[in-house]
């Protein structure tokens, strides 16, 4: 029986367990990435395991979130990360050498390879065929240290493209229709691989604008073959000795197979507040806009910025309409001011940004009160722009320039005739910005610099004997990282500074929630379906942790966000009987009793006792070998330290 690329590349870098569908297994990194929002946490923990020098092929530290520098925080956190890349062997690429997902698909990307990120959209590798997977930090840090990376093995999707997409029609269009049909739990324990005649229409930015917002269906990755066009790509970046081909077998055996006719998509939008309530222009009708923003990770790479610039050319941008471009990288930057598409913006009116994550993680440009805004971006969650009552839409480069001309939600069919936009032939290619680390001798006089702002890890226990405490905060279904560990400009730059962050966890749902937590001293959170999706960021764990909670019981979980619960030492558990949910209010008190015996049994069927309503609750708690340990442990941290010497 025929593999599918996925398993491929999956079972070449198998350390532990078996290819079994639903089993953990652990793999071995090849490569792996952070950025600066989440980085500083990881390289806290990377240093706390006391490893000299990273083990991966190549580790790269990324500068692009934090970059509003409104105060010495995170001014003092590039300086952090900096001096550890230098220290521990890890390329750093600095402040304005652009976003870390599109950097690394130009610059470090290899077909075949493993990648893990500490960003939920580190999957955009997967354009160019590599297993590429969102982590937490420490999953991250672990993997620096050589260690392996646990997934469940998982389900694979074929998506099955044929036919070409129509002229203003984009690839944001087809990772749209995907959201639309699959949504945003869709994914869950699966790889979406794309394959079929229709593959071969789409470039490599195409492919890793589809590759990055499958993080939005909760995938544990997405990935293309490595082809023809794969090879060009890396040709033009000046790497194409990396290259290799990458494909299933043909005869590969898939679990799910959703087909998708190039020719018969639309241009679409998803509606506030998810990515996946997507409609067409038609559904929505004319919608009035106030801000259009072209930029992210999922949306501003050198093919985008050609076509936003074809549009923009001779226009005026509309008055009541704030049009903001952030470019992805230097090397799309560079070569916008090269060929002339800079000017064409500037005169049209545009506000050029660096190139960094900027308003995507509302580092600026929140809009107006009630603010229709069109985004490229790939998140509209709820408050994540800054503005609580904002209205974000997030659509394709295309849609997004006309709009920002005519004032309201255009259909970018409209536009007429399209011209054909080529990619050149060679990208500028200059590295510039990436500072190479120390060599092994010269490491050793590296000075790690620190900022006050720096505070270390949380501190962690092991596993109680049993747990006995009230539930401090009850949510809905679908609660994103962003409700849990709000970002944005004023609470990002305490990211390494875990005890004043937590004073913003979950403020969202409930501003008193931080301090009733803290009270308390420890407590349980209750939530619904789908609990922690989007973000990879451990923080989301990290500030619940300090704040003293001690389990987390829901319908279900996120994939990223679970993992990091369980690194962060706190007990993830699911309701056997989703109806279960309403025999548990805010304030009740719940009793797990001889919960640590239980999990050292291997027990995964338990029982938690209402002690308010005298109910008994079956929940799961679903902790495998390694992942026990962890959880006895009190964390990875404590369990790496024991385990990886
Ligand atoms: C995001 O898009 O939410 C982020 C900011 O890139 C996060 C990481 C973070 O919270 O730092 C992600 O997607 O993982
Ligand atoms: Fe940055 Fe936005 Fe991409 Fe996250 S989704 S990495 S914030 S550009």
């Amino acid at each position: 029986m025929g593999l599918t690329l996925t398993e491929k590349i999956l079972r070449a870098h198998l350390v532990d367990g078996e290819p079994v569908k639903g089993q953990e297994i652990g793999i071995r990194i090849d490569q792996t990435l952070t950025q600066d929002a989440t980085g500083t946490m990881a390289y806290l923990e990377f240093e706390a395991m006391g490893v000299p020098r990273v083990r991966t092929e190549r580790s790269v530290a990324y500068i692009d979130h934090n970059t509003l520098q409104n105060g010495f925080e995170n001014a003092d956190d590039h300086r952090f990360i900096g001096s550890v890349a230098k220290k521990h062997g890890i390329h750093f690429s600095r402040p304005g050498n652009g976003i870390c997902h599109q950097v690394h698909l130009e610059r470090y990307g290899i077909p075949g390879k493993t990648l893990i990120g500490s960003d939920s959209h580190t999957p955009t590798g997967g354009g160019i065929g590599m297993i590429a997977i969102g982590a937490g930090g420490l999953d991250v840090a672990v993997a620096m240290g050589g260690g392996a990376y646990y997934i469940t093995y998982p389900q694979v999707v074929k998506v099955n493209l044929t036919g070409k997409l129509s002229p203003w029609v984009a690839a944001k269009d087809v990772i749209l229709e995907v959201l639309r049909r699959l949504s945003v739990k869709g994914g869950v324990g699966k790889v979406i691989e794309y394959c079929g005649e229709g593959v071969k229409t789409l470039s490599v930015p195409e492919r890793a604008t589809i590759t990055n917002m499958g993080a939005e269906l909760g995938a544990t990755t997405s990935i293309f073959p490595s082809d023809e066009i794969t090879k060009q790509f890396l040709e033009a970046q000046g790497r194409g000795e990396v290259w290799s081909e990458q494909s299933a077998d043909p005869d590969a055996v898939y679990d799910e197979v959703v087909d998708i006719n190039l020719s018969e998509l639309v241009p679409l939008a998803a509606c506030p507040h998810s990515p996946d309530n997507v409609k067409s222009c038609e559904e929505i009708g004319k919608l009035k806009i106030d801000q259009v923003c072209i930029g992210s990770c999922t949306n501003s790479s050198l093919l985008d910025m050609m076509k936003v610039a074809h549009i923009l050319k001779g226009k005026t941008v509309h008055p009541d309409v704030s049009l903001s471009i952030a470019p992805g990288s230097k090397q799309v930057l560079n070569m916008m001011a090269d060929m002339g598409l800079l000017s064409i913006m500037i005169a049209a009116g545009a506000r050029i940004l660096e190139s960094a994550c900027g308003p995507c993680i509302g580092m600026g440009q929140s809009p107006n009160s009630g603010g229709i805004s069109l985004r490229t971006f790939n998140r509209n969650f709820l408050g994540r722009s800054g503005t609580k009552d904002g209205q974000i839409y997030l659509v394709s480069p295309e849609l997004a320039a006309i709009s920002a001309v005519t004032g309201y939600l255009t259909d970018p069919r409209e536009i007429g005739e399209m011209p054909e936009f080529v990619l050149p032939e060679k990208f500028t290619v200059n590295d510039n910005m990436i500072a190479l680390p120390a060599s092994e001798e010269e490491a050793a006089d590296v000075e790690i610099l620190r900022g006050p702002n720096i505070k270390p890890y949380p501190e962690t226990a092991p596993l109680e004997a049993s747990i006995e405490a009230p539930v401090s905060l009850k949510v809905e279904d679908n609660i994103t990282t962003d409700h849990i560990m709000p970002a944005g400009a004023k609470i990002l730059p305490l990211r390494s500074n875990i005890p004043a962050i937590s004073q913003h966890c979950f403020t969202v749902c409930d501003e008193a929630f931080p301090t009733r937590a803290k009270k308390l001293g420890k407590s349980i959170i209750v939530g619904g379906s789908n609990y922690g999706q989007g973000s990879s960021r451990e923080h989301a764990a990290l500030a619940p942790l300090y704040l003293g909670i001690k389990a987390v019981l829901v319908k279900s979980f996120a994939r990223i966000h679970r993992a990091n619960l369980v690194n962060a030492g706190i007990l993830p558990l699911t309701f056997v009987n989703e109806a279960d949910y309403d025999a548990i209010s805010q304030g009740d008190v719940l009793e797990l009793a001889d919960i640590r015996a239980k999990v050292e049994a291997g027990e995964t069927q338990l029982t938690v006792l209402n002690k308010t309503t005298g109910k008994e609750i079956p929940v799961l708690c679903e902790l495998t070998g390694r992942t026990k340990d962890i959880m006895l442990a009190g964390g990875l941290l404590d369990y790496t330290r024991e385990n990886l010497k």
